[in-house]
């Protein structure tokens, strides 16, 4: 992907563990490299089409002026927010914050922290099956739309499927979103397990009615598994309630562990039934 980088940007500021570089302040060396496609601003040679990198020079300089944290890292996590944020257009960021008078009382040239941040593309799967299903489905969404740090791309149309494992139950209505997202994958279920209790979710029967359920599919093309969390989602390939809507927006994502499209998934599972 294409960079645009802003070298050592200097910086007077405030940020440190101790009193005295509270008090004193130092100088900070920021860099960073932006992310995007440069292509259209190549071909029209107008600024309005890229990112202004003086723009974001002077977004660092304020929020890093106008800030005190005690750690590096806080402030480069926090300057990766905000150009992610403030700058749509910038897929990822690498930033970098250099201290070159640290306090250590050894003759080094600097010290430094480097992290990389960005949005990664996620599907969820998404269910009900009590009360007004279409309407919990819809504000789930809403809600996840609020977040800003979470973007719905796209979702497919909502279906009535039968309820698979515990079977003495009403119908599902189910349902696939893609969404772009700046949290982690811990961080992403937090944010489900909240929506979840707003929409009054109660966990008693495992795999029994819900009026919403929101799970993790495919997060980037990463492979997890956690005590919390397994992603892909360890029961999708096997779910037709799932890979029918998946399929519907996303049919040539592959699943990470299988290698295979969810296209051919859906397919393989179907030649199954
Ligand atoms: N967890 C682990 N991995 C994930 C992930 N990728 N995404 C953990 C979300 N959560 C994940 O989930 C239990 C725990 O799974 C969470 O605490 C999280 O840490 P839960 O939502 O509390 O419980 P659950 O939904 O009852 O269990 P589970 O195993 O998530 O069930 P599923 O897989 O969600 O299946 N039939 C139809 N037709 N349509 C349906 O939507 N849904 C289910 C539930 C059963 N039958 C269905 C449907
Ligand atoms: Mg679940």
């Amino acid at each position: 992907m294409d960079e645009i980088r802003i070298r050592r940007l200097e910086v007077f500021a405030r940020h440190g563990n101790l009193p005295e570089e509270t008090a004193l302040g130092q100088k900070f060396l920021i860099s960073v490299a932006l992310q995007c496609d440069a292509g259209r601003a190549g071909r029209s040679d107008a600024l309005c089409d890229s990112i202004d990198y003086a723009a974001v020079s002077h977004l660092i300089k304020k929020y890093t002026e106008e800030n005190v944290f005690h750690l590096l890292e806080r402030l480069a996590q926090c300057l990766a927010d905000e150009i992610l944020l403030a700058y749509p257009a910038v897929r990822g960021i690498v930033v970098e914050v250099e201290k070159p008078w640290a306090p250590v009382m050894l003759p080094l040239e600097t010290v430094s922290v480097r992290i990389e941040r960005g949005w990664s593309t996620v599907y969820l799967g998404i269910g009900s099956n009590m009360g007004d299903k279409e309407k919990h489905l819809l504000e789930a969404i809403r809600l996840l739309g609020e977040d800003k740090r979470i973007r719905v791309v796209s979702r497919s149309s909502f279906l009535i499927t039968k309820p698979v494992g515990y079977e003495e139950q009403d119908d599902f209505l189910n349902g696939a979103v893609k969404i772009e997202t700046l949290y982690s994958p811990e961080e992403l279920l937090e944010v489900i397990f909240q929506i979840e209790a707003a929409l009054k979710r109660e966990r008693t029967i495992h795999w029994g009615p819900r009026t919403i359920d929101l799970d993790i599919l495919l997060f980037d093309d990463r492979i997890i598994q956690s005590e919390r969390l397994t992603v892909p989602h360890r029961e999708m390939a096997k779910r037709m309630f799932v890979l029918e809507p998946l399929c519907e927006i996303a049919p040539y994502a592959v699943h990470p562990v299988y290698g295979k499209t969810i296209e051919r998934l859906k397919n393989e599972l179907e030649e199954l039934q």
